[in-house]
């Protein structure tokens, strides 16, 4: 090793047990979440959002840049902004307003089980809209100049942790993912080295809302991993 800089590092001292509790315990809450299309207006406080950010931002990055940015947008005014250009453009994705769709017959099929179409009245319902971008450059310092490492993989990480905590705080999340979504730059103000990655709608899920069976199916533990 070099001679950089160290503090020391400890986590609290748990038996076997306790760490296998606090596992399973973790992962029967995780497995609880679901990805909700049908927010209600209720407000959310403004700290579980922030505690959520800073979960995120805590996230293992290249380097330790933390090539991220999340604007959270709650203006009626900016909400409306993002559900008219999204819509526009999954209009041409789901080929809606008449034209030939954007996506193939394949990818169509497997969203229809989902039942997703270019209407998205949850982009103004919820009260937070945190959108999400990859500093494509900028360093620690956000200089627009500095290269970064691993964005896509370091800003993966931050938005599960992101989700996981949100869902942690009793609120239903939706990523979205419009394409192309080039105009989030422009409505949440970020400069030009900065990418758009998804929009995560945040809130409470109206009374009644429904998810697709679909979405309860879920790979087994033997199907998805190996142990060599
Ligand atoms: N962006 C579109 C299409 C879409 C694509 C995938 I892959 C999904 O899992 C869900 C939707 C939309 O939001 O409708």
């Amino acid at each position: 090793m070099n001679d950089h800089e160290t503090v020391p590092y400890a986590l609290p001292e748990l038996t076997d047990d306790e760490s296998i509790h606090r596992a399973v315990d973790f992962a029967e809450r995780l497995n609880q979440r679901r990805t909700c299309r049908w927010f209600s207006p209720q407000p959310v406080p403004r700290a579980v959002i922030d505690a959520a950010i800073a979960a995120a931002g805590s996230a293992p990055s290249g380097a330790n840049h933390q090539p991220w940015h999340f604007a959270v947008i709650s203006s009626p005014d900016r909400k409306r902004a993002i559900r008219q250009a999204a819509e526009a453009e999954e209009r041409q994705f789901y080929g809606s307003n008449g034209s030939t769709p954007k996506a193939g017959d394949e990818w169509l099929a497997a969203l229809r089980e989902l039942g997703t179409d270019a209407d998205k009245p949850f982009l103004e319902t919820a009260p937070y809209l945190i959108v999400v971008f990859a500093q494509r450059k900028g360093g620690i310092a956000e200089d627009g100049q500095t290269q970064n490492y691993y964005v896509s993989e370091s800003v993966g990480i931050a938005c599960g942790m992101l989700l996981a905590t949100l869902h942690e705080a009793g609120l239903a999340t939706l990523t979205h993912t419009p394409s192309p979504m080039g105009f989030l730059r422009r409505v949440c103000e970020r400069p030009a080295w900065e990418k758009p990655v998804m929009i995560i709608v945040t809130g409470h899920p109206a009374a009644g809302a429904t998810v697709p069976s679909r979405a309860l199916l879920k790979k087994p533990l033997n199907q998805i991993s190996s142990w060599l």
